[in-house]
């Protein structure tokens, strides 16, 4: 059973590192939450919690070659965007876009942990971040980007008439998207973000007393935004509405902890953060996504995630993510039991298709370590924020070394000859050094742990090369085990907070 415990204060994020455009919804006493996951696959992270605050993660929706096609060159931040997740008619619905392959599509399960069905394909959806309510008569209005709105047939994927634009999103702004609509009391409420994911985000809210309009925009419009304000949380918006288990409101949504000198750099990409929720006149008021939020008067149930994952069961638990497929031939734990086997395919980390397995780097300070066996090929351990932006710890030609990838350079940074048999290669991400400059975000130091377990470090690196103001794009730092060459075997990988 849980821990039950009362505490005084929640932090912020509720789920930290890479995990942006939540959607959250509630089916009796439980909650689920999903999020965007781009080039990784599986892709749709989804997360269970019975508070609102602690969540664990059960899977991921999109988890089969048959659902999630990603080419092995498509680009880094396509794939998977923003999902909506609904509960409707005693079966879950997770509409989402797939850039680089089959577009809108929806599927749907019993059990949110899976299986989900087979995609159907939504191809006369207009646009991205597709969102389902459900009117009273059971018709299926979709609402998407722009903000357009067509009559959905759920069961088909065929949609009814042309799709109608429904908002424009506030005078000025720009990006209206991300809608959710639902039915609240008399009105039907539609939430949009705009201002572009970035330092300029929001989230505005108009409302009708028809899910298909007109809707009459809030008259504080934007409900939820940091633009302008130096708060450590930023770009704040693309949020969804949910019930506590006391009937109270909030918003889950995305945001980022900027780091180093103003304006600072993010390397965990967007979180999911959660807002306060009052009701003034029939408009919802957004307390704000603050690090530390009062608790909430219902018992709280945290939950731990073990630090090492000894790679014992097949399938790889659901925080395993690997570069746009799986195939069972290159990633296995099969072939050495106790052993995760990635096979290369011929591919550096300086490729979209290198054959990599990693997890979400989730805080700010944190320690991961590997035991690598590369006794039949070369590869390493590795912190990736996309085919250009990356540092690792890399077994190779007899030698350990530590690398930069930065752009168009790419640099060894200090390297010592490689130990007969496994090897303990570890990153280190702690707080920044002060170089009288002002600082970066944090300080990456790759190396290796010795057997008797001092540590030696071959390279220490600012860690703004590998944040999102850096490298652009939508996604955040990915710690993990690749295969550059050959064949490697991986004992154990470990992910700890330090500091
Ligand atoms: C997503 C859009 C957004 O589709 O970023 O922040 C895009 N909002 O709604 C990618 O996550």
């Amino acid at each position: 059973m849980p821990d039950q415990h009362q505490a005084t204060a929640v932090s912020n994020p509720i789920i930290p590192g890479f995990h942006p455009d939540p959607t959250v919804c509630r089916v009796g006493d439980d909650y689920y939450l999903a999020c965007s996951s781009f080039e990784y696959f599986p892709g749709v992270p989804i997360f269970h919690s019975r508070d609102l605050v602690h969540w664990t993660q059960i899977g991921n929706v999109l988890d089969r070659p048959e659902q999630l096609v990603l080419p092995l060159d498509s680009p880094s931040s396509a794939g998977v965007y923003a999902p909506t997740l609904r509960y409707h008619d005693g079966r879950f619905h997770l509409i989402v876009t797939n850039v680089s392959g089959h577009g809108n599509l929806l599927v749907t399960a019993t059990d949110p942990a899976g299986p989900w069905s087979d995609p159907i394909l939504l191809p006369d959806v207009p646009r991205i971040d597709p969102d389902l309510a459900w009117d009273e008569d059971g018709t299926c209005w979709c609402t998407s980007a722009g903000v357009q709105q067509v009559q959905l047939d759920p069961a088909t994927g065929k949609v009814i008439g042309e799709p109608r634009r429904i908002w424009s999103g506030s005078p000025g702004s720009s990006y209206p998207e991300a809608p959710h609509l639902y039915h609240i009391g008399d009105y039907w409420y539609l939430l949009i973000a705009e201002g572009g994911t970035e330092r300029g985000h929001s989230a505005s809210i108009a409302r009708g007393t028809s899910p298909n309009g007109p809707f009459e925009p809030c008259p504080h419009n934007p409900i939820l935004t940091h633009r302008g304000i130096q708060h450590p949380v930023q770009n704040t918006g693309h949020a969804d509405l949910v019930q506590g288990p006391d009937g109270s409101w909030w918003l889950v949504l995305l945001g980022v902890r900027p780091q180093g000198s103003t304006p600072g750099w993010h390397g965990l990409g967007r979180e999911t953060f959660l807002a306060p929720v009052t009701w003034v006149d029939g408009w919802p008021v957004v307390g704000s996504p603050d690090l530390a939020l009062p608790a909430p008067n219902w018992p709280l149930q945290p939950a731990t995630a073990p630090a090492r994952d000894d790679f014992d069961a097949e399938p790889l638990a659901p925080q395993w993510i690997s570069l746009r497929d799986r195939p069972a031939e290159l990633i296995t734990t099969r072939e050495r039991p106790g052993w995760l086997t990635l096979r290369a395919r011929g591919a550096s980390m300086d490729e979209k298709d290198v054959v990599f397995v990693g997890r979400r780097q989730q805080h700010l300070t944190c320690r991961s370590r590997a035991l690598l066996d590369p006794a039949e090929g070369a590869g390493g351990l590795a912190v990736r924020l996309d085919e250009r932006h990356h540092y690792e710890v890399e077994v190779t030609d007899g030698e350990v070394r530590a690398v930069a990838r930065v752009g168009g350079l790419r640099s060894v940074l200090g390297s010592r000859p490689a130990p007969d048999g496994p090897v303990m290669l570890r990153v280190d991400i702690a707080p920044p050094q002060d170089l009288g400059l002002g600082t970066g975000p944090d300080l990456v130091t790759l190396g290796v742990e010795e057997p008797d377990g001092t540590f030696t470090a071959l390279g220490a690196l600012d860690g703004r090369y590998v944040s999102t103001e850096v490298a652009g794009g939508f996604t955040g730092r990915v710690i993990g085990v690749y295969a550059a060459a050959g064949t490697v075997h991986v004992d154990w990988f470990d992910y700890e907070q330090i500091g």
